[in-house]
């Protein structure tokens, strides 16, 4: 067989593929317009996917998953490295030899019957420093046609590999989509992804979480970069200046929102503007003026679609528009379009709803699964960054963090310094959503947004990140927030959206050293003067009390931190210790 590229291990990583799942045919994608039309029609044709209204949504297709296979699975996701200890006590280990010899088991044979494509992918801008190749094969067009939305795909990956270049080699099979059998399985050390018994995107879009979190962390750690569970967003200022950060929030916190967000009106008339260089993935280097620069690995946005409408998020909305793969949520027979909790108010009168089932407004369960996701292309994105694109990525002011917590954390703080932000990062907290399978609303450390996707001991990772402030002469400050604060019944007392401007511009204020703030127990809070609240539905009383640090609930929170941070032993950085410390001191005193 003539293959596209003389890479003998691209080569030799597909036919041990082959061979293990035992495909009828091989396709090698090769980006093509054509090809990928080609595989659409399949898709249509085995019923895999439905062409939506051409007209309304063009090039738009709408596909359902398995009822138990709608969310990733973080139980059954493991970090297979030699020694037990370098999973750290955050990831589930497995031995690799024993991980490769059961997924063999699983896997073998399981293509029977089907073609087996190889997704030839760069994860960043081909050609660009900061950009990594991976090689996919996989058993599911829904896969191909998602991976050629969300990375950069076809034979240009393979000349950038040349003959004997490296890339992260990932083998996905549905095999029976059995949720027992189901695996997602890491090897840092050998660059390797399986992927088994699944067809939800964050478990088999092996560029996203696998490859550009946790095996990208690894590499970074070795390499000296992050690979971050970030957006990138820049802020252009009336005069021209234009600022960027990048924000940590947990799976299905608003990061893809904040990411799009549309500043209220009377920004917008002075010139203020936002634009999304990145919604979920962030690869951040050290750059020769000591800053830290970032790129979106990625090429697309695979977002929760509840929620989205066109107030929360126009951007995003109006990037499904065209060329999206919607996945779990309801049709609309009446004109074969889409819809979603939220989309529109009141609902459809009918529906089909994400199962497949007849769906009117009283049906009593939700049209659309609450982790429904679009896939879309980032190009579709109307404030899509002019850097997107860049080779070199974007300069960061500021670093953010933030969780959703109806308590105890304020509207936004900032660190003291590099250490304590880093302080601040490894104690975010957040309540759980659909993104993974298990209980929602349940409080858990998620320090960086990272817990999930951390390749490696998270105590070690912790320790990364000190080294690279030491590494960065002129690092971004760092900062948390909490849009998610709510009132004694229950409500949110900040409005969110499009009004989080407000606290990006106090925070890129900060950035500039524009802006005084009130020292605190836990770091920099913001005076309540120095948030514009123009136009808002939110009196300075509330927002004074979205801005308060309980002394006695900080006190309760170290405790707890302390008992969390006792998993790492030895791999705690000291600077972490210290700002723990610190932080018990500051709310006794
Ligand atoms: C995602 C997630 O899909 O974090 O981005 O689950
Ligand atoms: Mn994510």
């Amino acid at each position: 067989m003539a293959y596209p590229t003389a890479n003998k291990k691209v080569i030799a990583f597909v036919e041990e593929s082959a061979k293990l799942g035992c495909p009828d045919n091989v396709v090698w994608i090769d980006g093509s317009s054509e090809q990928l039309e080609q595989l659409r029609s399949e898709a249509c044709a085995t019923g895999e996917m439905i062409k939506l209204n051409q007209e309304k949504l063009p090039g738009c297709y709408y596909h359902r998953t398995a009822q138990n296979d709608v969310a990733r699975v973080e139980d059954r996701t493991f970090i297979c490295c030699r020694e037990k200890e370098n999973a750290g006590p955050t990831n589930n280990w497995m031995d690799p030899k024993e991980a490769y010899a059961m997924c063999a088991e699983i896997a073998r044979g399981k293509m029977k019957g089907r073609t087996m494509y190889v997704i030839p992918y760069s994860m960043g801008v081909v050609g660009s420093p900061f950009s990594k190749i991976g090689v996919e094969v996989t058993d599911s067009i829904y896969v191909v046609l998602n991976m050629a939305i969300m990375t950069r795909v076809g034979n240009a990956c393979f000349e950038q590999l040349g003959p004997d270049g490296d890339f992260v080699k990932g083998y996905h099979s549905k095999c029976d989509i059995d949720p027992e059998k189901r695996y997602i399985m890491h090897f840092p050390e050998d660059d390797t992804i399986i992927s088994v018994n699944s067809g939800y995107g964050g478990n088999v879009l092996l560029g996203k979480k696998c490859f550009a979190l946790r095996i990208a962390s690894y590499l970074g750690r070795k390499e000296g970069w992050m690979a971050e569970h970030m957006l990138i967003l820049g802020v252009t200022y009336p005069d021209g200046r234009k600022k960027y950060l990048a924000a940590a929030f947990p799976s299905a916190c608003g990061k893809t929102n904040l990411a799009m967000l549309i500043p209220p009106k009377h920004y917008r008339d002075l010139g203020y503007k936002v634009e999304c260089v990145g919604d979920d993935i962030a690869w951040i280097r050290v750059g020769e003026d000591g800053r830290l620069w970032a790129v979106n690995p990625e090429n697309g946005f695979f977002g929760v679609a509840p929620g989205t409408n066109e107030k929360s998020n126009p951007n995003a909305l109006a990037a499904t528009r065209k060329n999206t793969i919607f996945t779990n949520v309801a049709l609309d027979p009446s004109d074969n379009t889409v819809w979603w909790e939220g989309l529109t108010k009141p609902a459809p009168a009918h529906l089909i709803d994400w199962l497949g089932n007849e769906w009117t407004p009283d049906s009593g369960v939700k049209a659309a699964h609450p982790n429904s996701r679009f896939t879309a292309p980032a190009v579709g994105c109307p404030c899509l960054s002019d850097a997107f694109n860049s080779k070199e990525g974007v300069p960061l002011d500021a670093i953010v963090f933030g969780g959703r917590r109806a308590t105890t954390t304020p509207l936004c703080y900032q660190s003291r310094d590099w250490d304590h932000g880093v302080f601040v990062g490894s104690i975010m907290s957040s309540e759980t959503t659909a993104a993974a399978t298990g209980a929602t609303g349940v409080l858990r450390h998620d320090p960086m947004a990272m817990k999930p996707f951390c390749g490696y001991d998270m105590g070690d990772y912790f320790a990364h990140w000190i080294e690279m402030g030491k590494k960065a002469s002129n690092p971004p400050k760092i900062f948390n927030v909490n849009w998610f604060r709510q009132d004694e019944n229950g409500e949110f007392m900040w409005p969110g959206f499009g009004d989080n401007m407000r606290v990006l511009d106090w925070i890129l204020k900060r950035c500039e050293n524009a802006v005084d703030a009130r020292e605190t127990a836990i770091g920099y809070v913001p005076y309540a003067e120095d948030i514009d609240l123009e136009d808002i539905d939110c009196t300075k009383e509330t927002l004074e009390k979205i801005l308060y640090v309980d002394k006695a609930r900080w006190s309760a929170e170290a405790d707890e931190i302390a008992s969390f941070y006792k998993q790492f032993g030895d791999k705690l950085p000291a600077e972490l210790k210290e700002s723990l410390a610190t932080l018990k001191k500051n709310c006794e005193a």
